[in-house]
């Protein structure tokens, strides 16, 4: 009866073992290849990390929804989850990281967390907080005027929404009905400011304001971010208009690896948010749903360990861009 239970909740949202098989490894490769980042960090070969954990749920549950390469994506730099839905690898994210010439991203210019990636309409972003958002309605606005169904996903987080470039974002969408998804991971902290510090009020209850619907979602749940998503991309494909979602989540590492977060939040808390872990709680809907045994379970860790690792030695034998080529893409160049 539990078990059936369960199984309901995914087929209820045409999701097939496949489906949810697909949406855990996505989740599980995000978190893994994150992991591996801080040790080569620790290690003294990588500069700088910044963290998906704890957000895996509402990156892929969102993502899961996406056309690539047809749909448009302004991700922020959590979003390791949404572009390994889309289709980026370990290697690309280990490149990246590495700053080695390969690095799809940029070359090896840019910070790591700066995805961008042309054939999937990863739109490269901008280290300063919420300037993604205008460039976001603009592409929602080129999907009407030439009448295409296309959705854009534009993603930060809780604090991105104290920017105006948010505000003034948002209200262009809602004037326009434009096809464009907010998708807000509240996770609890910006750097050490925290949430009741940075929003008086609720996120969610800010889309009312500007005439479009805004829900509010367990981001730690997938099948709970897919839903309300999906509604979402509907919605908007059918020339509806815009979405505000806030996913409910923590950022389960410190902002960086530049970041000591003991000097601003208790253990306490973080060991309370790991029991909500993504993955964890995935796995176990997963083993009750009968998708997954201990034995399959296995499989796919080593799967992914044997990928990461493959990344890994890969990214740290790339070689570095050609410092020749520093100037290219800033100026223009002679035929
Ligand atoms: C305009 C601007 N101000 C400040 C910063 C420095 N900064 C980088 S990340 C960050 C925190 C953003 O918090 P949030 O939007 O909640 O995202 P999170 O890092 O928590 O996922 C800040 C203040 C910046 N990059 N741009
Ligand atoms: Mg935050």
């Amino acid at each position: 009866m539990a078990i059936r239970e369960t199984q309901r909740r995914h087929e209820a949202l045409g999701l097939d073992e496949d489906d949810l098989l697909r949406m855990y490894r996505h989740m599980l490769l995000a978190r893994r290849v994150d992991e591996r980042m801080w040790i080569l960090n620790r290690q003294g070969k990588a500069a700088f990390v910044i963290s998906c954990q704890g957000q895996e749920a509402a990156q892929v549950g969102a993502a899961y929804n996406l056309r690539p390469g047809y749909d448009y994506v302004y991700p922020y730099y959590r979003d390791a989850g949404i572009v390994i839905t889309l289709g980026m690898t370990a290697r690309d994210q280990l490149l990246s990281l590495l700053a080695r010439a390969e690095d799809p991203n940029s070359g090896g210019r840019q910070m790591p967390g700066h995805f961008s990636s042309r054939e999937l309409n990863i739109v490269t972003a901008s280290a300063p907080i919420g300037v993604q958002y205008p460039q976001a309605v603009g592409s929602a606005m080129a999907f009407k005027m030439r009448g295409e169904d296309g959705v854009v996903l534009a993603c930060g987080g809780e604090a991105s929404t104290s920017e105006g470039d948010w505000h003034e974002a948002m209200n262009f969408a809602g004037i326009h009905d434009l096809p464009v998804i907010f998708l807000i991971q509240n996770n609890v902290y910006a750097i050490s400011v925290p949430e009741n510090l940075q929003v008086a009020g609720r996120i969610v209850d800010r889309a009312a304001g500007y005439g479009f619907p805004g829900v509010e979602v367990d981001g730690n749940d997938v099948l709970a971010v897919y839903k309300v998503a999906k509604e979402a991309f509907e919605r908007a494909r059918r020339g509806e208009g815009p979405t505000l979602i806030e996913a409910k989540t923590y950022r389960m590492t410190a902002h960086s690896s530049d970041d000591d977060d003991r000097r601003y939040r208790e253990r306490e808390e973080v060991e309370e948010w790991r029991k909500k872990d993504p993955i964890l709680r995935f796995k176990q809907y997963l083993h009750g749903a009968g998708v997954l045994d201990d034995a399959k379970e296995r499989e796919i860790e080593e799967e992914i360990r044997a990928e990461v690792d493959e990344a890994t030695e890969y990214a740290e034998n790339a070689p570095y861009a050609d410092p020749e080529s520093a100037m290219r893409y800033v100026y223009a160049e002679e035929e």
